[in-house]
């Protein structure tokens, strides 16, 4: 009888960790963000996302560009001729980004 309720109590914390079905089904996928450098900009220059996405960086133009975290979020990367990189975003806030080369080239993600 003890042994069967002991099951009984364990199965009930690993369902409770899991996570209830319904909160399951109403949680959105991670998704993938495209941000393109063309033109030697950031586009789109602002991006909302949600904490978990991945966004892709890809240089469409001929001469190379840096993305580069404000505060050192992420080490920064020298992206060349079409070249990408993705980055995952995992807690919400804002995250201020330029290029080193072309400190003019600014872009911004919004995580919430
Ligand atoms: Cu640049």
């Amino acid at each position: 009888m003890f042994r069967t309720l002991m099951i009984t109590v364990l199965s009930l914390v690993v369902i409770g960790e899991a996570g209830a079905p319904w909160e399951l089904a109403t949680a959105s996928p991670p998704r993938l963000h495209l941000i393109e450098i063309q033109a030697f900009r950031f586009m789109p220059q602002q991006t909302i996302v949600a904490p978990g996405d991945r966004i892709r960086w890809v240089n469409r133009d001929i001469v190379p560009h840096t993305v580069t975290a404000e505060g050192g979020v992420w080490l920064p990367r020298i992206l060349s001729e079409g070249e990408s990189w993705e980055f995952a975003v995992e807690a919400g806030g804002f995250y201020a980004y330029f290029c080193e080369f072309h400190p003019h080239m600014k872009g911004w993600l919004e995580a919430h």
